[in-house]
This record gives C-alpha cells, structure tokens and sequence, in this order.
C-alpha cells in the first residue's frame, strides 16, 4: 500500500505510534512534509471528521484519531520549522473560550516559529482577558485566534472588542482562522486579518506587520 494511504488508513484508527513511524519513513523516502501533512494526515482527518458527522464514530474515537494526527504533526514540525529562528515579531496565538480544538492552532505555532516569530502559544479554552494580559505584559504585535465550532466563533469578536478596550487596537493587530471562519466573518468582526491554512497565516501575519 501506498505510504501516504497507510498515514491516513492509521490515523483513522488512532494508531499513533504507527502513523509516527510512517510519517517517518516517508521524511526518509524523500517525501515532502508538505505532501505528507495534506495528502496523508489531513486526508485521514477529512475522513474522521466526516464519519463523525455522519454518527458512524464518536468522540472517543475522534480523539484517538486527533493523538495520532499529533503523533505525526510532532514528526514533522523540525522540518515545517525549517532554518527559521531569528526573531521577526512576537504573536500571542490561542484557541478562544469553549474551544479546545488545538491540531490547527498548533500548526499554526509551528509554521510562524519556522518563519523566525516567537509565539506564546496561550494553549486552548483561552478566555478574552488572558490574551489581552499577553498581548500587554509580552509586547507582542499580533494576536492569533483559532475557533473550530460555530458558537465559539462570536468569542473572537469578544476578544477583538477586549482588545479594542484595553487600548491595543492600531498597535496589536489581529488574526482568526479555524475551519469554520471565514474573510466575509473576519471583516464582520473587524479582525485585521483572517488566514484558510497554517501557510497562509504566516504569509498574512507578515503583511500585516508589514514585513512583506
Ligand atoms: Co470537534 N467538531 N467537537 N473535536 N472536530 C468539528 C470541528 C466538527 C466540524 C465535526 C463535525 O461535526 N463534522 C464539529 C463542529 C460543528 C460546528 O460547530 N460547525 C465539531 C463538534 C460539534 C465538536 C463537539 C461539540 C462534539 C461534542 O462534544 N458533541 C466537541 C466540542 C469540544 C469543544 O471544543 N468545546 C468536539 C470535540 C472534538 C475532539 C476533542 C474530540 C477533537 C479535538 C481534538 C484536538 O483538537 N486536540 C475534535 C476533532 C478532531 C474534530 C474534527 C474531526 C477535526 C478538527 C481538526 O483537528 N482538523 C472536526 C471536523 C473537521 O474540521 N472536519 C471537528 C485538522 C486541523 C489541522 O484543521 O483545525 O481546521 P483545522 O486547522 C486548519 C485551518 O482551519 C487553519 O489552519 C489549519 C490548516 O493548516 N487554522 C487557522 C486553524 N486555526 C487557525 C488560526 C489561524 C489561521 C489559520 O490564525 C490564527
């Protein structure tokens, strides 16, 4: 079978260890991350997140299937890094209130510390006034927001109008992103940006701070 077809057959199954050793074999065979990350894990999460909304799984099974998709974002995150490392900007990045959706966010993480930003990753369930302290005590100069469900989306309007109250609007900029949200979302809410992938975010979080 195909290494790619094995990545997602496994990560269905939540084998974790095997999809870490597959995703392996396939850095060693000299396949991209990139070919990896979208035609093996994310392919497999596709199906997951099908098979859920079809009631054919559950959440326990979901989340086996979220480790194992971990399992092999851990792989792969030195080269999704790549030479990056100086510093370029600081982001404080987060999953908002009620979400603890984190796969996505984490990627996002990875992708713009490969890009040389620090990120203070502020983790998941993250309530408005803790990414307003973040945003202040670490002088960063954008905040990140992920949001996977519909009903957390409105907390990014939260956070931007906390923000906005605290002072912080015009020097932190903000940036959302989640499967759910969308530009159309981002402009209603007033974000400053808004990214579809973990590559565009690092593309839309230079623009923003203006390191095009
Ligand atoms: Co949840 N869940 N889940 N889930 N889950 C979804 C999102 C859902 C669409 C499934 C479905 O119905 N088909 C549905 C949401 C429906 C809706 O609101 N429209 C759903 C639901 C309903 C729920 C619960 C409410 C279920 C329940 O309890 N009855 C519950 C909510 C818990 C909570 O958060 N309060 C729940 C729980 C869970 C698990 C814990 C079991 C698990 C999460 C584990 C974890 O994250 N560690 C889980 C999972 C895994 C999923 C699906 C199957 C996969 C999500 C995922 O990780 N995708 C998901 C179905 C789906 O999305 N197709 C589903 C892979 C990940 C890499 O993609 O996060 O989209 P994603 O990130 C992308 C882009 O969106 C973007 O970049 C990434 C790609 O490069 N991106 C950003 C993300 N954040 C960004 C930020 C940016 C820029 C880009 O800038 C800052």
């Amino acid at each position: 079978m195909d290494i790619l077809q094995e990545i997602t057959e496994n990560l269905q199954k939540g084998e974790a260890s095997r999809v870490a050793e597959l995703t392996q074999k396939g850095l060693d065979e000299g396949l991209s991350w990139e070919v990896i990350l979208n035609n093996g894990l994310f392919k497999g999460m596709e199906v997951v997140g099908g098979l859920f909304r079809e009631e054919e799984i559950f959440i326990p099974e979901v989340l086996m299937a979220a480790k194992a998709m971990e399992a092999g974002q851990k792989v792969l995150a030195p080269q999704m890094a790549g030479a990056g490392g100086g510093k370029i900007g600081k982001v404080v990045l987060g999953t908002v209130k009620g979400d603890i959706h984190n796969l996505g966010k984490n990627l996002v993480n990875v992708m713009l510390k490969g890009a040389g930003f620090e990120v203070i990753d502020l983790g998941v369930d993250v309530p408005a006034e803790k990414f307003v302290d973040a945003a202040t005590s670490e002088k960063a100069q954008l905040v990140g927001m992920s949001a996977l469900l519909t009903f957390t989306m409105p907390y990014m309007r939260t956070t931007i109008e906390a923000l906005q109250k605290a002072g912080l609007e015009g020097q932190v900029k903000t940036i959302i992103g989640g499967a759910c949200v969308t530009q159309q979302y981002a402009d209603e809410i007033g974000a400053d940006g808004y990214a579809e992938n973990a590559g565009e975010a690092v593309v839309k979080v230079k623009e923003l701070l203006g390191l095009k």
